[in-house]
Order: structure tokens, then C-alpha cells, then sequence
């Protein structure tokens, strides 16, 4: 609570906040000045509440700065219906740069949006009934769920659930619609904006990003010990009798700074599912209150916990709350991941489970996705769900139209029945280059690649069906989790990565540094010599990041569960 200590300097961030509660900034009067480009500096860190990032085409950058936008969509759950597809698919042509890209949090990115295009292109989501409100800023994002159609009652009950504590930690600030939706000319003097106060975040919010995850296990598809706050459902023959909590777990780190580092979450206890909401609440409340308004590198969630201590944020949630949890139920995850191609949902109906590389749904290199999921949705108008591993389902299909959604995914250049290696499918990459600002390296557009050189070690090695787990960024950020791969390469310089190994299948590990800097050429030379260990040594259905762990360091890995 050094927020209110006159001594200690707070971060830029928290100024602006305080100067600018409602979050409005002066985006309005940009947005409707048609000389100008870009918002301003703290304005861009406004936009970041409203789900738009300001970013600018890094291929260009030699011949001068080009500025374009970022927009994300909270879809909690990955939940998307017939209808908002259809809109958001086409609002990507239409503002743009024709792909829709599904995130690790199972919301829809738009990239390349330029500024003339972001009011429509808001305007549009909105009318879809969708929003982007809090899908960045220093808010509850995106909460996750298992989004595979539900094989039983508890599926239904947790997305609902989901969908109930993203609604819940909503902030309230009406610049939202009354910038994008609304028009309504708003009075944007700092004054009459100052005394604005969110009735949960405060005045100024939370000190930075928090993240929720709901799992059902034995199914970790959520990687849920890499959130801030996790619910992992507890059920007795499909009836839910609570949810297990789980709290302080982040990936993101800076390369040379040793106070920041990825942590898996502390498992805390239980409760039943009518205190959801209050608990919900009473975390987020408490990284409010205790965390690091000083320093956003340090402003996490799971930083308060790793310094106070699991025990201290157990007995503090307890206070707000007015009970106590319960003992943690046992827990144990056996898999992570996404299930392919045609499946039986309870009801009778079908789902498809659709690879997406690194998430990008477009049309290139004979492979027409896009046209094709637009073809699919007008005339059978599937839900759709996006997964936290990059990937889409076809939800709730009448199995009379199965074989005509394939035929069509055929002619578009997508094999429904062969979706590419285990590995590859396994696969996912953050965008990078040349859309992320933070880039260090190449990540989305040199996984297909990449893959590629990894398929043909494997096959020089007899291990041709191997499925590693690899997950490629371009910084050490971590935005697709690589710190639980069985491989993680992650971006250090240009065309340099670091390589991680010792990932478990059920993504409750961290993994370990390999490699410092690994030259792009080389990688492929670094794993080579590792994967002939772990064919010649390996124990029988031993996988490759289990063997990694045991293999290539003396002291065992800690994992979670
Ligand atoms: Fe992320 C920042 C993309 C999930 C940790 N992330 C960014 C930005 C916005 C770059 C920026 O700040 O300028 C990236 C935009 C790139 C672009 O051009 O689109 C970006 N992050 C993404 C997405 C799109 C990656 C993807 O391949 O899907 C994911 C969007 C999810 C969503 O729908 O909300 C995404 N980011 C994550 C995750 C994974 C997760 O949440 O499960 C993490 C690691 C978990 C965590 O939070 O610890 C993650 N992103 C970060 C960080 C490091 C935060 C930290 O604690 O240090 C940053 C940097 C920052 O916030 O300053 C970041
Ligand atoms: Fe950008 Fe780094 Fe996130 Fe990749 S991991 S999207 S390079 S911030």
C-alpha cells in the first residue's frame, strides 16, 4: 500500500491513471483529427484499456515510420458465435490487414489497422455484440476456460462460470462506449475526468496486467499454473463441488534481469462454487492493494506471493473474504493440448478441431482458411471456439454436414483428416516481427520453418511421430507460455534464440535455459546431438521433455501438479 507514501516515486504509468480515471485521455479529439497519424504517448497507454496497442510496421521502418493498430477482442472462454464470426471476418478485410488472429488467450487480434479504419472497426465489433474493453490495460483480461465442447454437464458449468467472473471484474469507465460507440461528444478536460472512480479497480486500477484460467482436469489445455489467479474444477460423478485456487503464477521476464523470472502458481485451497465471484474478487483486490506500483517489471501478482509467501496471501484473502478455504482437493493434470478433427459432443452433434498455425487465420501459400471458414459459417453456422493453444473449433454440427464441411475445407487446400505432424500441430509462436514492438526476433513467421527443419531431424532419426511440444517467441516475455515447453526458443537478438528444455506434457513444469544465444542456422545442430541421446537412452513412452529433465540436469525440476 505504498500508494499512499509521499516518499516513493510511483511508475509514469501510475500518474496518468491517476490524472486520467475514466481512461479517456484526449483519444476522442485524435481520433476525429484526420491530420494526424498516432495518439500520443499517454495516450497510447489509455488505448491499451480500450484493447487497441499503437504499434508500426517494423519491415518499413527504414523508410520511415508507417503507425498501425492492434486491436484485441475479449472472448471469454474463446466463445464465438456464427454471427460475430462472420463480422469479425469481415471487418478484418475491411480495416485490416485480412487475418484474424487467434491469441493464446483465445481472444481475436486485428492487425494492421490503420487509423481512419479504427473507428469502423470498433464500431463493428461492437455491433456484433462483442468488445474489446479491458483486453489489455492494467485490468482482468481475457479469462480462459477448457473450450473444447463439453464431453459432460461440468464443461457447460465452468464456461458459464468463466463467463460470470469476467463480467464481474468489468471495469465500469463509460469512455468506452462514449468514444467508440456512442459518439457522444465528452467534456475530455482532466477535470472533469479526475474525480472519476472505478467502484472495483479504484481510482487507479491494478498496478498492472491480471490474468484468470479455469482447467478441468485431467486437462491442463489452459496451462492454468502460468495465471495470476486459476480456478481447477472439483467434481464427483460431472457434479461441480468447487473449484481448487490457485494463485501467483507469470511468465513474463526480461533477458539480464534477474528479479523478474517465470513462476507457477501456489495451490491455496477450496471453496465451494457460490463464493466464486468473492474470491474471484479478493484476489484481484489484493494485487490491487500489495503490488509494485513503483516498478511495472515487478508488478505482478506472483511477485507479492513469491515475497510474502503463500501462506500470508492465504491468511490475507481469508480476511477480505470472511471465511476460511478449505484444504485443497487433490489435483492432478495428465495432458495439455487440443483434440483434432472430427469428435461426438454428448449431445449427438459433432466439433472439428481445427489446426491453426501460430494462430493466423488468412489465406496464403494454397491454404485458404479464411475463405473456407467463411464458406463453412454462412451455410452451417457452427459456434466457434478459439483455443488457448492457437487453434479453432467447429462446435455443434449436425453430423449430416460433416462431409460437406470437409469436401469444402479440401478444395480450399486444408486436409481435415491429416492436420500435419504431432509436433507441428503442437506447435504454437507469438507474433513478433513485424507487428510487436518488443520483438528481439523472428517468432510467427519463421515457425513453419523451423518446423519444417525440426520434422526432418526427426525423421533422420527414426523418431518421425514424436510429438515435442515447441513454442517459439520473440522476447523473453513468454506471451506463448515457451517457459512449460518440452522445446522453447525464445528471441534474444536478431535471429539469435535461447533454447529451453524439460517441459512436461501436462504444462506443469517449467523448463530450463539450454542454450544463451543459439544463431538461427545452428539450432537445428544444437538439438540435433540431444534428440540421439533421447532416442538411444529414453525409457519405453518416456517423452522427450520428461527425459530432458532427468537427462541434462543432476537436481530435479520442481513441477506443480
Ligand atoms: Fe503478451 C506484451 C501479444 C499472451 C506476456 N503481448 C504483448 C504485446 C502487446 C506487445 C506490447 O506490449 O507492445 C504483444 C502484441 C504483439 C502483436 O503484434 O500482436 C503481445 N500476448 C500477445 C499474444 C497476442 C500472443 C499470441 O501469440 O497470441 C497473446 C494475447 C493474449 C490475449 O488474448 O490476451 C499474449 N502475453 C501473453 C501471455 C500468455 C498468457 O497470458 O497466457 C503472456 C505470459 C503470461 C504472463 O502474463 O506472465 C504474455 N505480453 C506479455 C508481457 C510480459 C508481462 C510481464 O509480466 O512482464 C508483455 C510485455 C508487457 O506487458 O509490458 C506482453
Ligand atoms: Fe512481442 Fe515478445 Fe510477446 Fe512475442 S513474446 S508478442 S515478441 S512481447
Amino acid at each position: 500500500m505504498i500508494e499512499s507514501d509521499p516518499a516513493v516515486k510511483l511508475s509514469r504509468n501510475e500518474g496518468l491513471k491517476h490524472t486520467h480515471p475514466a481512461l479517456a485521455g484526449s483519444i476522442a479529439s485524435t481520433l476525429n483529427n484526420p491530420e494526424l497519424d498516432r495518439f500520443s504517448e499517454d495516450d497510447y497507454e489509455f488505448l491499451k484499456f480500450h484493447g487497441i496497442y499503437q504499434q508500426d510496421d517494423r519491415d518499413l521502418r527504414k523508410t520511415g515510420k508507417k503507425y498501425i493498430f492492434m486491436v484485441r477482442g475479449r472472448l471469454p472462454g474463446g466463445l464465438v458465435t456464427p454471427t460475430q464470426y462472420l463480422a469479425f471476418d469481415d471487418l478484418a478485410s475491411r480495416h485490416g490487414n485480412n487475418t484474424l488472429r487467434i491469441t493464446s488467450r483465445q481472444g481475436f487480434q486485428f492487425h494492421g489497422v490503420v487509423k481512419s479504419g479504427l473507428g469502423p472497426l470498433m464500431k463493428g465489433i461492437h455491433h456484433a455484440l462483442a468488445t474489446t474493453l479491458a483486453a489489455c490495460g492494467d485490468v482482468n483480461r481475457n479469462v480462459m476456460a477448457p473450450p473444447t465442447p463439453s464431453m459432460n454437464q461440468l464443461g457447460d458449468q465452468v464456461l458459464h462460470d468463466a463467463r460470470l467472473v469476467s463480467d464481474a471484474l468489468l471495469p465500469m469507465t463509460p469512455a468506452y462506449h462514449q468514444i467508440w460507440v456512442e459518439e457522444v461528444k465528452l467534456d475530455l478536460t482532466p477535470e472533469s475526468q479526475r474525480d472519476y472512480v472505478d467502484p472495483l479497480y479504484g481510482k487507479t486500477y491494478l498496478p498492472r496486467k491480471f490474468k484468470i484460467a479455469f482447467a478441468i482436469p485431467p486437462l491442463n489445455d489452459v496451462d492454468v499454473f502460468t495465471n495470476c489467479l486459476g480456478f481447477v474444477a472439483v467434481a464427483e460423478a460431472d457434479r461441480l463441488l468447487g473449484y481448487n485456487l490457485l494463485a501467483g503464477g507469470g511468465l513474463g521476464m526480461s533477458h539480464g534481469n534477474a528479479q523478474t523470472f517465470p513462476r507457477l502458481a501456489d495451490v491455496i485451497g477450496f471453496f465451494p462454487p457460490d463464493q466464486l465471484v468473492a474470491v474471484a474478487r479478493g484476489v484481484l483486490t489484493i494485487h490491487r492493494d500489495f503490488g509494485d506500483r513503483t516498478n511495472r517489471k515487478h508488478a505482478r501478482l506472483k511477485y507479492v506471493i513469491e515475497e510474502q509467501g503463500a501462506d500470508w496471501f492465504r491468511a490475507e484473502l481469508e480476511n477480505r473474504l470472511g471465511f476460511r478455504l478449505a484444504a485443497a482437493r487433490p489435483l492432478k493434470f495428465v495432458s495439455q493440448g487440443d483434440l483434432f478433427g472430427w469428435h461426438q459432443q454428448r449431445d449427438g452433434r459433432s466439433f472439428l478441431g481445427l489446426h491453426v498455425q501460430a494462430g493466423r487465420i488468412g489465406d496464403a501459400n494454397g491454404c485458404r482458411l479464411k475463405s473456407a471458414l467463411r464458406e463453412i459459417v454462412e451455410l452451417f453456422q457452427p459456434e466457434i471456439r478459439l483455443t488457448p493453444s492457437q487453434n479453432l473449433i467447429l462446435a455443434n454440427v449436425d453430423p449430416a454436414a460433416m462431409n460437406t464441411i470437409t469436401s469444402i475445407f479440401e478444395r480450399h487446400g486444408i486436409a481435415v483428416a491429416h492436420q500435419g505432424t504431432p509436433t507441428r500441430r503442437a506447435a504454437m509462436a507469438c507474433p513478433a516481427m513485424p507487428t510487436c514492438g518488443l520483438a528481439l526476433a523472428e517468432s510467427e513467421r519463421f515457425l513453419p520453418e523451423l518446423i519444417t527443419r525440426i520434422e526432418g531431424m526427426l525423421v533422420e532419426l527414426q523418431l518421425d511421430n514424436l510429438e515435442i511440444v515447441t513454442r517459439m517467441t520473440g522476447c523473453p516475455n513468454g506471451c506463448v507460455r515457451p517457459y512449460l515447453a518440452e522445446l522453447g526458443l525464445v528471441g534474444k537478438g536478431p535471429g539469435r534464440y535461447q533454447i529451453y528444455l524439460g517441459g512436461n506434457a501436462s504444462s506443469t513444469r517449467l523448463n530450463r535455459l539450454y542454450r544463451e544465444s543459439v544463431k538461427d542456422p545452428d539450432l537445428i545442430g544444437e538439438l540435433r546431438p540431444v534428440l540421439a541421446r533421447y532416442a538411444r537412452e529414453r525409457q519405453p513412452e518416456e517423452r522427450f521433455g520428461d527425459w530432458c529433465s532427468r537427462a541434462l540436469w543432476q537436481d530435479p525440476q520442481p513441477g506443480a501438479a
